[in-house]
């Protein structure tokens, strides 16, 4: 194995031992909304960051309909940075996953790319069970719409790469053609079993400059408000 595949294992396995021992009761019940703050974050971390960029709650960008004041704001300052807030407690059957939006706002001051927004990633086994080193792959969904004002991004209706986490490979950057893509359906169809085991939201690598808030993430009947204070 080589240090870049064990670098996600482990995060993967950071995630999942975090939930064992950070979630409330609360957090276990499965829907509903449930506020996602600096103090109490669950089960989110951002396990796979690397390089310089940081991650704030903040009320800077304001919050989407719904979504309380606030947000949670990425900054990624150079295209080698990667922020992410991602969560074992969506781990479970893919098909869940056909059910999945985020809400995106760019900082109007920030970046060169005009069309560069945070892109929602599942670490998934392929087919499910245990896990073995070469069943680790990444769904990675990328918006093609929104800005600067908060828009909501319909990921379970769009289309993924798949790309098998094969070292130090980034799926944003080493770019996914278009028949490459799949729906969350038809990853289901041509891999039985596929199980997610961590997902959530990423900024970068690629994305030098960028500062763009993320808010109310929804898989199946969960939905997670980020807010920098309790109601
Ligand atoms: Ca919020």
């Amino acid at each position: 194995m080589n240090s870049g595949r064990w670098w996600l294992l482990a995060a993967v396995v950071t995630v999942l031992v975090a939930g064992a021992t950070g979630a409330s009761a609360a957090d276990l019940v499965g829907g509903g909304t449930t506020v996602v703050t600096p103090e109490h974050s669950g089960q989110f971390a951002g396990t796979y960051d690397r390089g310089a960029g940081s991650r704030e709650f903040s009320d800077r960008l304001g919050a989407p309909p719904g979504g309380g004041t606030g947000a949670l704001l990425l900054s990624t300052p150079s295209d080698e940075d990667k922020i992410q807030f991602i969560t074992g407690e969506l781990s479970g059957p893919l098909g869940t996953f056909a059910d999945t939006s985020y809400w995106t706002r760019r900082d109007p001051a920030a970046g060169d790319d005009p069309t560069a927004l945070p892109s929602f990633q599942i670490a998934v086994d392929i087919n499910g069970g245990t896990l073995q080193p070469q069943e680790l792959y990444l769904l990675t969904f990328v918006p093609s719409r929104g800005g600067e004002e908060w828009t909501k991004q319909d990921a379970g209706s769009g289309t993924w790469c798949v790309t098998r986490q094969d070292g130090g490979l980034d799926a944003y950057r080493a770019g996914c053609p278009s028949s490459e893509r799949r729906t969350i359906a038809q990853i289901v169809r041509e891999h039985p079993g596929v199980s997610a085991i961590a997902a959530g939201v990423n900024q970068g690598g690629g994305d030098g400059g960028l500062v763009a808030a993320v808010d109310l993430i929804h898989v199946g009947s969960r939905t997670y408000d980020l807010e920098p204070t309790a109601p």
